[in-house]
C-alpha cells in the first residue's frame, strides 16, 4: 500500500441509508460541509430532490445511483441483531453489491458504516487503557460480525481495485447519552457529521479503520486514526455524566455493559 492519499473534496456523493437515523442527521449537517447528496434507501426519503428508492439488490437502481458520484457514505443495512438470514441479505450481500458497483463506475472513496460490534467481545481494559484500532475483530452478534465482513470486503477492495475505504467503527449515535455505557461510546449528531467529512476528505491508504465517538473523557476507544483524517470532536458525553450517574447509578464491574465493550450486545442469543 502506498502513502496516504489526499482527494479534493468530494462534491457529489451517494448516501445510503439515508432515511435512517444517522442518515437523516447527515442529510441535515452535511451540506454545510459543501456536499450535494444523492439518496439511496429502500424508503421514500422525504424532502430530498435527488433520491433513489430501491433495495441495493436492485443491480440496476444501483448502477444509475452511481452514475457522477465522487463518493459513497454506505450506511445502509439493519442496524441491529437480526436472524442471519436477515443479516446475510442486507448487510452482508447489500454491502458487497455496493462495492461491486462502486468499482463500476469508478468510484474512489467509501465511507463505511461499521459498528463497535465488530469488536465488542473485547474486554474493557482493566487499567482504563483505550482499545487501539488494531485490536483484533471480536464480533458480539451476527450483526458484529457483518461489520467485520463489511471492513474485509473493504480491505480486499482496497489492495485489489484501489477503492479507499475508512471504515467508521460507530459507538452510540443519540441526541444524548442515555445509559452509563454511553458516557463512554456516545457520539453526537455534530461530530458524527464531522467525523464524516473528515473520513471522506482526511488522507488514507488503502482501508483505514477509525472508531467513531465524541470527545468524551471516559472513552473506550483510541481516536488516534479518527484524529489523523482531521476529525475534531467537540462533544464530550461527561456534560451528562452527573445527572446520569445521579438517575441510574454507576455500573457494577459484573455488569456485561461494563466488562464488555459491547454491552449488552454480547447478550444476545443467550
Ligand atoms: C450500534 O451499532 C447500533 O446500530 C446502535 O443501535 C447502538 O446499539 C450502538 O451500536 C451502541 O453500541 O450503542
Amino acid at each position: 500500500m502506498g502513502e496516504p492519499r489526499m482527494v479534493n473534496q468530494p462534491r457529489l456523493v451517494l448516501l445510503t441509508g439515508a432515511a435512517g437515523r444517522i442518515g437523516s442527521s447527515l442529510r441535515e449537517l452535511l451540506p454545510a460541509h459543501g456536499y450535494r447528496l444523492r439518496c439511496f434507501d429502500r424508503l421514500p426519503v422525504p424532502g430530498e430532490p435527488d433520491a433513489i428508492t430501491a433495495e441495493l439488490a436492485d443491480a440496476e437502481a444501483l448502477a444509475a445511483a452511481m452514475e457522477g458520484v465522487d463518493a459513497v457514505v454506505h450506511l445502509a443495512g439493519i442496524p441491529g441483531e437480526a436472524p442471519f438470514a436477515d443479516i446475510l441479505a442486507a448487510n452482508i450481500d447489500g454491502t458487497y453489491r455496493l462495492y461491486e458497483a462502486a468499482r463500476a463506475a469508478g468510484v474512489r472513496r467509501i465511507v463505511y458504516a461499521s459498528s463497535n460490534h465488530a469488536t465488542g467481545f473485547t474486554e474493557r481494559p482493566a487499567d482504563g487503557s483505550s482499545v487501539p484500532v488494531d485490536a483484533p475483530q471480536r464480533p458480539d452478534t451476527y450483526y458484529g460480525l457483518s461489520k467485520c465482513f463489511g471492513e474485509d470486503l473493504a480491505s480486499l477492495y482496497a489492495d485489489r481495485h484501489g477503492i479507499e475505504t475508512v471504515s467508521l467503527r460507530i459507538g452510540s449515535f443519540t441526541p444524548e447519552p442515555r445509559s452509563i455505557r454511553m458516557l463512554s461510546t456516545w457520539l453526537s449528531a455534530g461530530d458524527c457529521a464531522r467525523l464524516v467529512h473528515a473520513a471522506l476528505t482526511g488522507p488514507v491508504a488503502g482501508h483505514t479503520v477509525a472508531y467513531g465517538i465524541s470527545a468524551n473523557t471516559r472513552a473506550w476507544w483510541d481516536l488516534s486514526t479518527a484524529r489523523a483524517l482531521g476529525y475534531q470532536p467537540q462533544d464530550d458525553a461527561e456534560d451528562y455524566a452527573a445527572e446520569l450517574i445521579a438517575k441510574l447509578g454507576e455500573l457494577a464491574p459484573d455488569d456485561p455493559e461494563y466488562r464488555y465493550l459491547g454491552g449488552s450486545f454480547t447478550q444476545a442469543g443467550r
